[in-house]
């Protein structure tokens, strides 16, 4: 695909200043000396040991050895983009937030998305919950919006956070599994954390596997709260809304794509902004007033709950555009420090338990792992000037002017000032709190299932296939049958039939519990109904030489004006001809290639096809229709789909002389679908 220049950004345009351009330059050390021979160390003699003198070799080794610090010990799997955020109107009746009030100012963001468990290096299209980390650096401050793709969390207390860790990372006396919860350690947490039940219920779920990280909703998970100038206080769930709708891989897929391609989810966003495109995200808010903090059958604090879109509807406020890729991962992805502390005016904190342990560990995390004076680093700096009285540190970069640093002094007319709230100085909002000191869950945090059973009730047929199917593959790696015959237990009191599927499938006794009796569901959590469009996905094309160009050219013309992305496979990496002579360019070999990686395939063909060419496109079609991806022939290539037996078969188009006007609006409407997912 063609490079594209950069999108403006004007916090990519900032780090930018410390970027440097080593292309053509002289080779030196740290210090500037040029260094003459790099590939030899001094050594006493040609065939002579090696001299302690040679500060060359020193430098680039001791340098060496210390190139990586210590991975997130969670989230250590991820990748960051550059965008920007924009306000449809003024959120001024709600808060004071200075980037939601004008709809013509710009915010540059930067999003880190991430994988919850596995390491540095886990490939990406396991089943795991991602995160969906923004950070905001506005006029008045950074804000990080530091949240999941999953709307919920297991646990309600943060002093839990590292059993949860401990239990879902590998096993400690062998290191396994690696990225994955289908092990006894996670799954006792579970049984024995009823808490989880409505997370366990999400993370069974597709919602873990997702397609890309443009087709994944975000989600703030905690009640925040917005204040305006008034002093007014409103509660607040944060949503990100993918433009493409929500899509998730299928499990033998995303299980494949492991090791056919594991950087799957950068790969494509990569792609994607280098060749000039944009992911783009609504950013949705669901608003609770004050006076309505308990009006509902869950307590707004709770992170194991959400709130039902059809009773809070989710109001639009604005759009996000992920638009640059960083120049350096390490110095930006990696270096990046999110912190959900990380509040502007306007914003504030609730009660939350969760939340308030996330406010302590984050900045003890960076502090560990980036150092004391991470926020100085160029990806963490704010875009607004930024002044206090802390000196020194590790790797103080900053150089501060002058004796002072301290407050009062008269030296500096006691500068740097405060700034009073009514100037943007941050003002927390003063809610009255009383109560004995006390370590306890409160009694309104109580109720586990009613929610883990909405989400069941509101699942398509599919959807619930493919819960039962992913727990009976998690359960099933499981040792213990006493865990597997916990979370049996447990999975009935939300549902006993699904319950009763799970049982059968890994071999132990059904549930004999009372199910939860909530009938209620709520269509919006499902992901049958998402949006669907053709944009942006890729096609895989299968050629051979004496193809039929004439239709061909036409067909691929109207894909890429769809902006469908094409990808053209044959057997060979070189150009294959047509019936006519045209040349076609071959992106990809069938050997380098893998029918896993496009969302379609169309079967060209070609005249007098070889056993390997024929055997491989069958091989490509077969996997394309496991997956219940479309599928559709010209009419060289019709006997492969007659002899897989799949002619009819729902999604797959087959050329023929009746449909030969309408085969690329066809294609392109099954394409849209995405998956035909009641393919037997
Ligand atoms: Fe966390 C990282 C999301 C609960 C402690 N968390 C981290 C990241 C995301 C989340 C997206 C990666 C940020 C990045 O890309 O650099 N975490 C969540 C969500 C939670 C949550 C949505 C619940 C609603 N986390 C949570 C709790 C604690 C932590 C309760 C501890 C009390 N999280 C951390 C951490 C990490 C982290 C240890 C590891 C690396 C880092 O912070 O920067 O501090």
């Amino acid at each position: 695909m063609e490079r594209k220049p950069k999108k403006p950004n004007r916090k990519a345009e900032q780090v930018e200043q410390f970027s440097r351009n080593n292309y053509n330059q002289k080779l030196t050390t740290n210090q500037g000396t040029k260094i003459a021979n790099d590939e030899n160390t001094l050594k006493a003699g040609e065939r002579g040991p090696s001299l302690l003198e040679d500060f060359i070799m020193r430098e680039k080794l001791s340098h060496f050895d210390r190139e990586r610090i210590p991975e997130r010990v969670v989230h250590a799997r991820g990748y960051g983009v550059y965008g920007n955020f924009k306000v449809y109107q003024s959120q001024e009746a709600l808060t004071k937030a200075d980037f939601l009030q004008n709809p013509n100012v710009e915010t540059p963001v930067f999003l880190r998305f991430s994988e919850v468990a596995g390491s540095k290096g886990a490939a990406e299209t396991v089943r795991d919950v991602r995160g969906f980390a923004v950070k905001f650096y506005t006029e008045e401050g950074n804000f990080d919006l530091v949240g999941n793709n999953i709307p919920v969390f297991f646990i309600q207390d943060g002093l839990k956070f590292p059993d949860l860790i401990h239990a879902v990372k590998p096993e400690p006396n062998n290191e396994i599994p690696q990225a994955a919860t289908a092990h006894d350690t996670f799954w006792d947490f579970i049984a024995n954390n009823p808490e989880s039940t409505h997370m366990m219920m999400w993370i069974m779920s597709d919602r873990t596997i997702p397609k890309s990280f443009r087709t994944m909703e975000g989600f703030g998970v905690h009640t925040f709260k917005l204040v305006n100038a008034r002093g007014n206080v409103h509660f607040v769930k944060f949503h990100w809304k993918p433009r493409l709708g929500v899509h998730s891989l299928v499990w033998d897929e995303s299980q494949k794509l492991g090791g056919i391609d594991p950087d799957f989810h950068r790969r494509d966003i990569w792609e994607l902004i280098d060749s000039g495109g944009e992911a783009v995200w609504e950013l949705g808010i669901q608003v609770i007033e004050e006076k309505d903090e308990f009006m509902f059958d869950f307590d707004i604090l709770d992170a194991t709950k959400l709130w039902p879109e059809e009773d809070v509807p989710v109001r639009i406020i604005g759009e996000m555009r992920l638009n640059r890729n960083v120049e350096n991962v390490f110095a930006e992805t990696e270096q990046v420090a999110l912190h959900p502390g990380n509040i502007v005016p306007g914003i504030d904190f609730t009660n939350d338990p969760l939340l308030q342990t996330r406010l302590f560990s984050y900045t003890d995390t960076q502090m560990y792992r980036v150092g004391t004076n991470h926020q100085e680093l160029p990806i963490n700096a704010p875009i607004c000037p930024f002044h206090n009285n802390q000196r020194d540190g590790a790797m103080r970069y900053i150089v501060d002017q002058g004796n002072v640093a301290y407050k009062k002094n008269s030296i500096w007319n006691n500068t740097p000032k405060e700034v009073p709230p009514s100037q943007g100085g941050f003002e927390t909002y003063p809610e009255t709190v009383s109560g004995k000191k006390i370590r306890k869950t409160a009694p309104s945090f109580a109720d586990h299932y009613s929610q883990a059973r909405l989400f069941w009730n509101s699942m398509s047929h599919w959807e619930k296939d493919h819960i039962a199917n992913a727990f009976s593959f998690e359960l099933g790696k499981v040792k213990s049958k006493d865990v597997r015959q916990q979370v049996v237990t447990q999975i009935g009191k939300v549902s006993n039939a699904l319950a009763s599927a799970v049982a059968e499938q890994i071999g132990v006794n059904k549930a004999n519990v009372k199910e939860s009796s909530v009938t209620k569901s709520s269509p919006a959590l499902s992901m049958a109904k998402t949006k669907k469009m053709v944009e942006t996905l890729k096609v895989g094309v299968l050629v051979a030489d004496g193809f039929d160009d004439a239709m061909t050219k036409d067909i691929l013309t109207r894909l890429q004006q769809a902006d469908v992305r094409l990808v053209i496979i044959s057997e060979k990496q070189q150009a294959v001809k047509g019936k006519n002579m045209n040349r076609l360019e071959v992106n990809d070999s069938f050997l380098t290639a893998s029918p896993l990686l496009y969302d379609a395939l169309l079967v060209v063909g070609g005249e007098n096809l070889d056993e390997y060419t024929k055997a491989e496109m069958k091989s490509y079609v077969r996997e394309q229709y496991m997956h219940y991806k479309p599928i559709a022939f010209l009419k060289q290539a019709a006997f492969i789909a007659k002899e897989l037996g799949i002619e009819g078969g729902l999604g797959v188009l087959v050329e023929t002389r009746e449909n030969k006007s309408q085969f690329t609006q066809e294609f392109l409407t099954n394409l849209a679908q995405q998956r035909f997912f009641s393919r037997k």
